[in-house]
C-alpha cells in the first residue's frame, strides 16, 4: 500500500464515547471490547465505519444485539460496516489473542511472564479492532481478569475502582480512567511483581498514591525512580504549573522493551534499564538516564496525554516539546552548563547525521510509510531545539504565557503544530510563518560568520549568512527564523561590552541574543578599539553548524577565558577536530599525524582548573568522537585514517600530560559512600577521563592503575570505567577483567549489557569475529531489544572502525542480522538498520561494500514493512 500523506487529512467518520474491555488474561487471552460509537458531525454523513485491526482472530461482533457474520464484516486487519446507523450504536468485538507468541513487542504480549502492553503508534488495534488513530478520544473502562497465582498484581488506565474473586484461583480488577484518550494510551498489565509505594501531595491538595512495579527481586533498585517521578512532579507544578490529574500514578518496569518507555495515562511502562539502579548496578549515567526518562514520560501527562496529536505527522508536538522539558528539568536538577554539552553531543552524533543522509526528514513530515521508523532523532531532539530556540526567541515570559494559552485552550483535544505555534504567535504578538519553517524543512542550516575589525572606526561588524543544503526530495531551502547568542571577548580574556550601533531589539540589547530573521545580517558593534574574539552561538542558542574561521590562538583563548561554558567547551572541540581532521589527511597521505603542544597544556590546564565544575571539565577531556569526525569530514570518509588520527592524538596527550593526570586523578580519590548527585558523578566522571587519556599514552601503568580501580571499586560507575580503560588495552589482564565480571554479574542482564557493548566497541581486527562469538552464548538473545542494542548495536554506531571494515564484513553482519531479528521484532530490526544512514559519505570502496549489504536487504524476501521502508529510503 501506498504512503500516509499529512495533506490526506480527514476528520473521523465516527466517534467512540466510552470502551469498556474485558481482558481474560490466559495462554489464550480474551478480549471482549464494547464500543460505544456515534457520527461525528464533522464527518461524512452515511460512510462505512471501518475499524483498524492488526493480524487479529475475531470470535464474534455484535451490532447493537444484532449478531454480524465475521465472514463478511472482518479480515485480521480490518472490520468494516459497510451502512451503520446514523445515531449512537453500539459495537461489542471479541478477539482471541496469544502474548506469549508476540514477539513484536507491540499490542499484548508477555515479558519474563508479566503480561504487558504497548499500543503506540498502532498496536491497540492488535489487541480488538479500533478506530487506531489519535483523535479518536474515549473514556476507557477495563476489566482484568487472571489467575490469582500468575498474576496477583492487575493494573490499568485511571483509578481502580472494584477488585474481586473470579471464580477458582482467579480475580479481577476493574480500572477507569476518566479522561478521554487516544487508544495509544492504553495500558494494561497483569503479573506476579513487587512494588515500592510513595504518596505526593499536589499544589492543590490532591493526594496521589505513587507506585513502581519491578520484577520480583528487584524493589531495592526502584527507589531512585521513585525520587525522580517526585522531583518531576514539583518541577511541573512550579515552572509549568501542571498538577497530576489522577489519585494513582503507576509506573511499571518489564525487561523486554523496544523503546525506553510510555507514558500511558496514570500507568507508564518502561524499559527496566530506565528504572533499576543502586550504586553496584547502574553507572552515573544509568542515573541520569532515568531521572530524565522518568521526568519525559511524567511530562506527557500534560504535553501529549491532556494535549494529544491530532495525527501522527503532529508526533513531534508531544515529543519535541516533552524532551525540551526533560531536558530543562534535568538541567535544574543538574549542572545547565553540561546538561546542555551533553544534549548537543547527543543532537550531533545522533540527529546531524539523519538531516544529512538518505534518512533525512521533517521534524514534521508529510507522508510516511511506517510511523514506527519516525521516532527519531529528529522528531524528538531536533523538535526540542525548535521550542528552545522560539523561546530564545521570543523571550521567557511570552514562552510561558504562550504555554499557558495552549494548555487553556487545548486540553481535552487533539491538536496540531499550527495550533502549537498559534499560541505563541498570540502570546508574543508576532507573526510566526517563517518560524514555522523549522518543522517544515530538513536538513541542519549551516551559519557562516565573518567578523571584521574596523581599528580607525573603532567598530567591530559580524556578518551572519545561513544557508541549507538539499536534503532528499527538498533542493531548495528558505531562512529559517533564529536565535544567535553573541559575546566579544578582548585579547585578556575580559568581555568586552557590546554597544550597539544600530537600533537593536529591546532583547537583543538586553540578553546578546541577536535574531537573524533572513539569510543574512550585519551587526556593527561599537567603542570597540582592538580585534576581539567573537563567541558566537553560546550556549548552542540555534541548532546550525558553525562555520567561522577562528584561528588556533582565538580557540586557545575562548578554551580559557570564555565566560559561557557551552563555548569554551566548544572550542576545545573544535580546536581538537581540526588537528585530528589534518591528520586525518596525513594519514591517508602516508605522513605522521600532527600534534599541538598548546592544545594539550591548554587541556591540562582545564582539568587540572576543575575545582568548582569537575563535571565540566570531564566534557572538556572527552575528545570528539570517531563519528563526529566523520560527520565534519563530511564525504570520501576514511573511518580507519579516523581512528588512527583520533588514537595519535589521545597518546600524544596521555604521554604529554602523563603524571599530571595522574595528579588530578589521585585528588579525586573519594571514600565517600556512592551518592549519585550530580557534584559526587562529576568528580566521578574527570576522574575516569583522567584515568581513559593517561592510560592512553602510558599503557602499562595506566592498565596497573585500572586494575587496582577496578578491583577495589564499590560501584558499577568505577567499575565500568576501570574495565573500559582496560578493555582497550590489549593484554591478557583485559581477558582476565572481562571474564572476573562476566562472571560476577551474568545473572544480571542490565550488567551483562554493559560487557556486551564494551567488547562490541573494542576498536581491533578480530572484533567481528568476537562480537560473533558473544551472539552465540546464552545470555545473548535475539528477541530482547537490550540485548541487541547493547551487542549489535554497540559494534554498528559505536565501533566504526570494525563496522566499516575495508572488506565489508562488518556491513554484511549487521545486515544479515536485521534481515534475522525482522523475523521477530521489525522495528528493532529497522533501528539497526538505520546504523547505515550514513553510507553515501564514505570513500569509494567502503561505499561499495555498504550498497551492496543493503541491497542484499532490499533483495530478501518478505520484509516487514519497517524494515522495508528504511532500506528503500536508504538506498534512494
Ligand atoms: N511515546 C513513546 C514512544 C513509543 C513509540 C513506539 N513505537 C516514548 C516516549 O517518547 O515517551
Ligand atoms: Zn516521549
Amino acid at each position: 500500500h501506498g504512503p500516509t500523506r499529512l495533506a490526506d487529512y480527514r476528520p473521523t467518520d465516527y466517534l467512540i464515547d466510552t470502551v469498556e474491555l474485558d481482558v481474560r488474561l490466559d495462554e489464550t487471552t480474551r478480549v471482549v471490547s464494547r464500543l460505544r460509537l456515534r457520527p461525528n458531525p464533522l464527518g461524512r454523513a452515511g460512510a462505512p465505519l471501518a475499524l483498524d485491526g492488526g493480524d487479529l482472530k475475531p470470535l464474534r461482533a455484535v451490532l447493537d444485539n444484532q449478531p454480524l457474520d465475521l465472514a463478511e464484516v472482518a479480515t485480521p486487519e480490518r472490520l468494516t460496516i459497510a451502512e451503520p446507523p446514523r445515531r449512537a450504536f453500539t459495537l461489542e468485538i471479541e478477539t482471541e489473542l496469544d502474548p506469549a507468541a508476540n514477539t513484536r513487542l507491540e499490542g499484548l504480549y508477555r515479558s519474563n511472564n508479566t503480561w504487558c502492553t504497548q499500543c503506540e503508534a498502532e498496536g491497540f488495534r492488535r489487541i480488538t479492532y479500533y478506530l487506531d488513530r489519535p483523535d479518536v478520544m474515549a473514556v476507557f473502562t477495563t476489566r482484568i481478569e487472571a489467575s490469582k497465582e500468575e498474576a496477583p498484581i492487575l493494573l490499568s488506565n485511571g483509578n481502580r475502582v472494584e477488585a474481586g474473586e473470579a471464580g477458582p484461583g482467579r480475580h479481577y480488577a476493574i480500572w477507569r480512567d476518566p479522561h478521554p484518550k487516544p487508544c495509544y494510551l492504553f495500558a494494561l498489565i497483569g503479573g506476579d511483581l513487587d512494588s515500592i509505594h510513595d504518596e505526593f501531595t499536589t499544589a492543590s491538595g490532591r493526594k496521589v498514591d505513587l507506585g513502581i512495579y519491578v520484577e520480583k527481586g528487584k524493589k531495592h533498585r526502584a527507589y531512585y525512580a521513585m525520587q525522580s517521578l517526585i522531583h518531576a512532579m514539583r518541577w511541573d507544578e512550579f515552572v509549568y504549573g501542571r498538577e497530576y490529574d489522577l489519585d494513582v500514578f503507576n509506573i511499571v518496569a518489564v525487561s523486554d522493551f523496544t523503546m525506553g518507555a510510555m507514558e500511558n495515562k496514570g500507568l507508564n511502562i518502561f524499559n527496566d534499564k530506565y528504572i533499576l539502579a543502586v550504586a553496584e548496578t547502574a553507572t552515573d549515567a544509568d542515573y541520569a538516564r532515568i531521572e530524565s526518562v522518568v521526568a519525559h514520560e511524567y511530562f506527557h501527562n500534560w504535553t501529549g496525554n491532556r494535549i494529544t496529536c491530532r495525527d501522527w505527522f503532529q508526533l513531534c508536538l508531544k515529543e519535541g516539546l516533552t524532551v525540551y522539558r526533560d531536558q530543562e528539568f534535568s538541567g535544574d536538577q543538574r549542572s545547565r552548563a553540561v546538561q546542555r554539552i551533553s544534549d548537543v553531543r547527543a543532537l550531533r552524533a545522533a540527529q546531524f547525521p539523519e538531516d544529512a543522509g538518505p534518512l533525512a526528514h521533517n521534524v514534521r513530515p508529510d507522508t510516511y510509510r511506517e510511523i514506527n521508523n519516525f521516532y527519531t532523532a529528529t522528531v524528538y531532539e531536533k523538535g526540542a531545539e525548535i521550542v528552545r530556540m522560539l523561546r530564545a526567541l521570543i523571550g521567557h515570559d511570552a514562552y510561558h504565557a504562550g504555554m499557558a494559552l495552549y494548555f487553556e485552550r487545548f486540553d481535552g483535544k487533539a491538536a496540531t503544530i499550527e495550533d502549537f505555534l498559534s499560541c505563541f504567535a498570540e502570546a508574543a504578538k508576532r507573526d510566526l510563518a517563517s518560524f514555522a519553517q523549522w518543522y517544515a524543512q530538513a536538513g541542519t542550516p549551516r551559519l557562516h560568520v565573518k567578523g571584521v575589525h574596523d581599528a580607525k572606526a573603532q567598530t567591530y561588524t559580524l556578518t551572519l549568512r545561513q544557508e541549507t543544503p538539499p536534503t532528499p526530495g527538498q533542493t531548495t531551502k528558505k531562512p529559517l527564523p533564529m536565535p544567535i547568542r553573541i559575546g566579544l571577548i578582548g585579547r585578556d580574556g575580559a568581555e568586552i561590552p557590546m554597544v550597539q550601533d544600530e537600533p537593536w531589539s529591546a532583547r537583543e540589547a538586553k540578553f546578546g541574543v541577536f535574531e537573524l530573521p533572513g539569510a543574512e545580517r550585519a551587526i556593527v558593534f561599537k567603542n570597540v578599539p582592538t580585534p576581539p574574539v567573537a563567541s558566537v552561538n553560546r550556549r548552542f542558542s540555534a541548532a546550525v553548524i558553525l562555520e567561522m574561521d577562528l584561528s588556533e590562538d582565538d580557540l586557545l583563548l575562548m578554551m580559557a577565558h570564555d565566560s559561557d561554558p557551552f563555548n569554551k567547551w566548544q572550542a576545545a572541540q573544535s580546536l581538537a577536530t581540526r588537528l585530528m581532521i589534518r591528520s586525518t589527511a596525513a594519514i591517508r597521505a602516508g605522513e605522521m599525524p600532527e600534534f599541538s603542544e598548546k592544545f594539550a597544556e591548554a587541556l591540562g590546564r582545564a582539568l587540572e582548573g576543575y575545582e568548582g565544575d569537575p563535571a565540566f571539565a570531564a566534557q572538556m577531556a572527552a575528545l570528539p568522537s570517531e563519528n563526529d569526525l566523520a560527520r565534519d569530514i563530511g564525504c570520501d570518509v576514511d573511518p580507519e585514517a579516523i581512528f588512527l588520527a583520533r588514537k595519535a592524538l589521545r597518546d600524544g596527550i596521555g604521554r604529554r600530560l602523563g603524571q599530571r593526570l595522574v595528579t588530578v586523578y589521585d585528588k579525586l580519590h573519594s571514600d565517600a559512600a556512592y551518592s549519585p548527585d550530580a557534584a559526587s558523578a562529576g568528580r566521578r566522571a574527570l576522574r575516569s577521563a583522567c584515568l581513559d587519556l593517561y592510560a592512553a599514552g602510558n599503557h602499562a601503568d595506566g592498565a596497573d592503575i585500572a586494575l587496582t580501580q577496578f578491583q577495589r571499586a564499590t560501584n558499577m560507575t568505577d567499575k565500568m570505567g576501570a574495565l573500559t580503560v582496560l578493555s582497550r588495552l590489549p593484554t591478557p589482564t583485559r581477558e582476565k577483567a572481562l571474564d572476573f565480571f562476566f562472571r560476577a554479574h551474568c545473572q544480571e542482564p542490565l550488567i551483562t549489557d554493559k560487557w556486551f557493548s564494551l567488547q562490541a566497541t573494542i576498536p581491533e581486527p578480530d572484533t567481528l569475529a568476537r562480537v560473533k562469538r558473544l551472539t552465540k552464548i546464552h545470555a545473548f538473545n535475539i528477541a530482547t531489544p537490550n540485548r541487541v542494542y547493547a551487542l549489535i548495536g554497540a559494534f554498528a554506531n559505536g565501533n566504526p572502525l570494525c563496522f566499516n571494515a575495508a572488506s565489508g564484513e562488518g556491513y554484511r553482519f549487521v545486515a544479515d542480522l536485521a534481515l534475522e531479528i525482522d523475523r521477530v521484532n521489525p522495528q528493532v530490526a529497522a533501528r539497526v538498520l538505520s546504523a547505515f544512514r550514513s553510507w553515501r559519505n564514505l570513500e569509494v570502496e567502503r561505499r561499495a561494500q555498504a550498497e551492496q549489504a543493503l541491497k542484499n536487504v532490499s533483495d530478501a524476501p518478505k520484509l516487514s514493512p519497517d524494515l522495508r521502508d528504511i532500506v528503500q529510503r536508504a538506498l534512494a
